[in-house]
């Protein structure tokens, strides 16, 4: 459960209640005592059409606010699109990264969070909030959100940020009319199978006021939205989100409560707790309750290798064990083939590289065959045992084998 708190004169929900430092770390405490095991400081509104401040300006309203709370022990991301003051604020004290960009508006945000190590939320974005509504053009936005999360999270890969260290938000009302809203909020299943952590963010946006309009369309006020808050936040809780991001955190904390009271499993993850170590505790069940393995063994082809010119010449046959580690929770939750590794893909890339380009050694090989493993989405870590039981051994033996090992 992340608690919002932004430190802006001009944010569509709580704009100018918390700008004053007083304020806003007083509200910062009581968000924590009312459950929130994070506390969201943003210090740039990120409205429709909202124009930007200054990178001073916007550390100049949260590193303040970060130090005192970060003195009374709340646990914080920084909601930022900027690595100069997503540096700053991490140095204050906050723990986590909130980029409602998920790394676009600035190229060096990404080295900042794989140096720092920390969580980064990577919210799905087109464009800044000055444009984002032209930028709400799709064909299929649920197909979309999750393509575009795909790539954000590759980066993220590259950069050198850890998998476990991903959270991902589909970013409802980011250059998204209402209708896209409603149609990511009904297929979370989609934006799940990406096999990260996915936070939803629904609290008090303007689809709910819209959905709520007076008879002659004027849309329900902002602090009336709660109602509407909550349901949206228990259907996604009830798709199996991990966490919630809202503004009124004891209604929210108390639906979840609700939920939990049924005994339902999946969401013991997206419930909060608060304290120091939440977020890292909550990442870390995550990971461990959805990771599996698949194993294929004994997989066996014809091929070149070896450095005698009679292993190049005639061939022999190489087997192949291979293990995945793999989300699959996924895949349990839609029963779809694309949310998972197809093996029967998997064994025609290995064996086409086996019966590949000859190499002298089978720890090369080996290597070759991890590669490709890890290349598909989804795996986590892989294990390559390859056996060559013809190999050129003057002596009875039962198997020669190389296994290697290899993380994203
Ligand atoms: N929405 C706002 C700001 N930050 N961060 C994430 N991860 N997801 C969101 O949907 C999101 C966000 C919009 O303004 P608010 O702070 O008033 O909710």
């Amino acid at each position: 459960m992340v608690g919002v708190l932004n430190v802006t004169p001009d944010s569509f929900s709580d704009g100018g209640r918390y700008a004053d430092l007083d304020a806003a770390v007083a509200h910062g405490i009581l968000l924590r005592d009312q459950g929130a095991g994070l506390v969201d400081v943003g210090g740039e509104s990120t409205r429709p059409g909202a124009e930007r401040i200054d990178a001073d300006t916007e550390i100049g309203r949260v590193v303040p606010v970060i130090r005192a709370l970060a003195a009374a022990g709340v646990p914080m991301s920084i909601d930022t699109t900027r690595a100069s003051v997503a540096a700053a604020a991490l140095q204050a004290g906050a723990t986590v990264v909130n980029d409602v960009s998920g790394g676009l508006a600035d190229p060096t945000m990404a080295k900042v969070v794989a140096d720092a190590g920390c969580p980064w939320i990577l919210m799905h974005w087109r464009g800044h909030s000055r444009d984002m509504q032209r930028l709400a053009v799709y064909r299929d936005v649920v197909a979309e959100v999750r393509e575009e999360l795909a790539q954000r999270i590759e980066e993220a890969l590259t950069a050198g940020v850890a998998p476990d260290k991903i959270i991902v938000d589909p970013g409802l009302g980011f250059a998204k009319s209402a209708e896209h809203n409603w149609q990511l909020s009904a297929h979370l299943d989609r934006i799940m199978s990406l096999g990260y952590p996915v936070l939803f963010a629904s609290s008090r946006k303007s689809y709910l006021g819209r959905l709520l309009a007076d008879p002659d369309g004027t849309p329900r006020p902002v602090d009336e939205r709660e109602a509407a808050t909550i349901a949206t936040t228990v259907l996604a809780v009830a798709a199996g989100v991990w966490g919630v991001r809202a503004h009124d955190v004891r209604s929210t904390v108390d639906a979840i409560a609700v939920w939990e009271a049924t005994g339902r499993p999946a969401v013991a993850r997206a419930a909060s707790g608060s304290g120091e170590r939440w977020l890292s505790a909550a990442l870390a069940s995550y990971a461990a309750a959805s990771t599996g393995t698949i194993t294929l063994t004994g997989l066996t082809a014809r091929g070149h290798h070896g450095v005698y010119d009679f292993e190049r010449a005639e061939g022999q046959d190489f087997v192949v064990d291979v293990t995945l580690e793999v989300d699959l929770a996924s895949p349990a939750r839609t029963d779809d083939v694309a949310d998972t590794v197809h093996y029967g893909e998997l064994a025609d890339r290995l064996v086409g590289i086996v019966a590949g380009e000859p190499v002298n050694l089978i720890e090369t090989l080996a290597g070759r065959l991890l590669d490709a493993c890890l290349e598909r989405p989804l795996v986590r870590a892989a294990t390559v045992t390859v056996h060559k039981p013809q190999a050129p051994i003057a002596h009875p033996f039962a198997d020669v084998a190389v296994t290697v090992r290899g993380s994203r």
